[in-house]
């Protein structure tokens, strides 16, 4: 680590000593601009960094509600509003135990980066609870998200910040998110995105994370003249990110081993092909199931119980879950079992020790803030359908996210190439920084 990014990572610890994902996030960023800043006066005389960590808005509030017992239960509400540099604030929402400013700070930070890739115009939020709807009744979730969006609401718009779904986030949440905000704001407006096709969403958002993680596999995989085809491949999760990516890589022939959720993993030697899949979906979407029951209905399945799916061989793998699920030892596993490229569906989904794994290995590793750009690159499409009163085509919307993944994946060239190979770490954090960092530079010290 450079004594530059020393100095300014003390300063972050110092500032937010509990934020260890925060932290994290800032540290793999600062470290490969900081040569760029370092080379810009204009950048280190209106202290453009020190600006870019800091949140424009952070806004708590308390979320009571009552349970199906009658009982009232109190959660904790967050929106962060990051940076507004490109546009409204942008990003998803997350309800999930597990939620603390510090994870929905560090989400919204890469989405600064993330949100400046696509090409769009968007800035970059994050917002959610530590609210878990899973066992909850559907009344129960439409309790809890009323509640909610009784505070949220007062923050957000669609010029303003335009929240959309995240991990226990999805199109039953989204409907009730939206329909509370229609009726407190007497507004009907492109204020959230994620919705439902027929009352203001875009056909392919759902499939748009999943599609643009394989998108960006596929232009990796094509700079070593090679392709999905053939390729064995493992996914972690089992939500909206890992179904379609699954989907995907069926479509290009390739051949999916394995699936997760928090309790284990499943290995089908034989593929998870198109029948599979959608049974998955439906356990998943409709029965809010749990994995194993995969391993029950399709025999030859083995179950890895409290198990990742990292050590499963495979040439190709989608980490589609959840932070920090690839650690250094897995990454390691990864790499000696043969795995050459890693397009990463989920939010840092690999520690800062298996990062270093695979660019040592000299693998094509796709970060997150750029392989998973799809999701938000559609959110924004549907903002543009939105403000046009009109509806896209599945085909246009598709070749639309086709094209942006190109061209995120075009940016990481052009800015980490390093002699015959390609470093997207760096490639997508300068790329995405740049614009960003011009954009605050014309705005004036706000
Ligand atoms: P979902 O809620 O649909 O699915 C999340 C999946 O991850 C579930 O299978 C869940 O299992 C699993 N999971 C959650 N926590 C853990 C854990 N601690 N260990 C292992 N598995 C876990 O969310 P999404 O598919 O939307 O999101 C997945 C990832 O993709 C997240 O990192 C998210 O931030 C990122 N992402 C999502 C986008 C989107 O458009 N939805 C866009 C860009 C990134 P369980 O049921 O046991 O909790
Ligand atoms: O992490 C992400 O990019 C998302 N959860 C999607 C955000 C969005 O606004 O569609």
């Amino acid at each position: 680590m450079s004594e530059d990014v020393k100095n300014f990572m003390e300063n972050i610890q110092k500032k937010n000593p509990t934020e260890v994902k925060f932290y994290q996030a800032v540290k793999e960023v600062v470290e490969w601009v900081m040569p760029v800043v370092k080379a810009n006066s204009a950048y280190q005389k209106t202290k453009i960094l020190e600006r870019i960590v800091e949140p424009e808005r952070v806004i708590q509030f308390r979320v009571p509600w009552m349970d199906d017992a009658r009982e009232v239960q109190i959660n904790r509400g967050f929106r962060i509003e990051m940076n507004s540099a490109l546009g409204p604030y942008k990003g998803g929402l997350r309800f999930h135990s597990s939620v603390t400013e510090d994870t929905l700070k560090f989400l919204a930070f890469e989405q600064i980066f993330k949100n400046s890739l696509t090409g769009t115009p968007i800035g970059a939020g994050k917002g959610g609870s530590d609210f878990d709807p899973k066992n909850k009744s559907d009344n129960e979730v439409m309790a809890f998200t009323q509640s909610f969006m009784s505070e949220l609401f007062r923050h957000i718009g669609p010029q303003t910040d335009v929240p959309a779904g995240d991990v226990g986030v999805g199109g039953r949440e989204i409907g009730f998110l939206f329909g509370q905000y229609k009726r407190l704001a007497n507004e009907f407006s492109g204020v959230i995105t994620g919705k439902g096709y027929g009352w203001g969403g875009s056909l392919i958002r759902p499939e748009a994370t999943g599609y643009g993680a394989v998108f960006f596999a596929q232009e990796m995989l094509a700079t070593r003249g090679d392709s999905i085809k053939g390729k064995t491949v493992t996914v972690s999760g089992s939500g909206n990110v890992a179904q379609y990516t699954v989907e995907k890589v069926n479509e290009l022939g390739g051949k999916v081993v394995t699936l997760s959720d928090s309790d284990g993993s499943i290995y089908d030697e034989n593929g998870i092909d198109a029948e599979k899949l959608a049974w998955v979906m439906d356990l998943k979407n409709n029965h809010r199931g749990r994995i194993w029951e995969y391993a029950e209905k399709f025999k030859g399945t083995k179950y890895l119980k409290g198990k990742k799916p990292w050590d499963i061989p495979c040439d190709v793998a989608f980490p589609s879950a959840i932070e920090n699920e690839i650690d250094e030892n897995d990454a390691k596993t990864l790499v000696a079992n043969g795995c050459f490229c890693v397009s990463e569906g989920a939010n840092m989904p690999t520690v800062q020790g298996g990062i270093e794994v695979f660019l040592n290995a000299k693998i094509l590793y796709g970060p997150g803030k750029a392989a998973n750009a799809g999701g938000v690159a559609v959110s924004s499409l549907e903002m543009t359908q939105n403000a046009m009163h009109l509806f896209w085509s599945r085909e246009k919307v598709e070749e639309e996210l086709h094209q942006i993944m190109k061209n995120i994946h075009e940016a990481c060239v052009q800015h980490g190439k390093v002699d015959d190979w390609i470093n997207y770490v760096k490639g997508a954090n300068i790329a995405g920084f740049i614009k960003v960092a011009d954009a605050m530079l014309a705005q004036g010290i706000v």
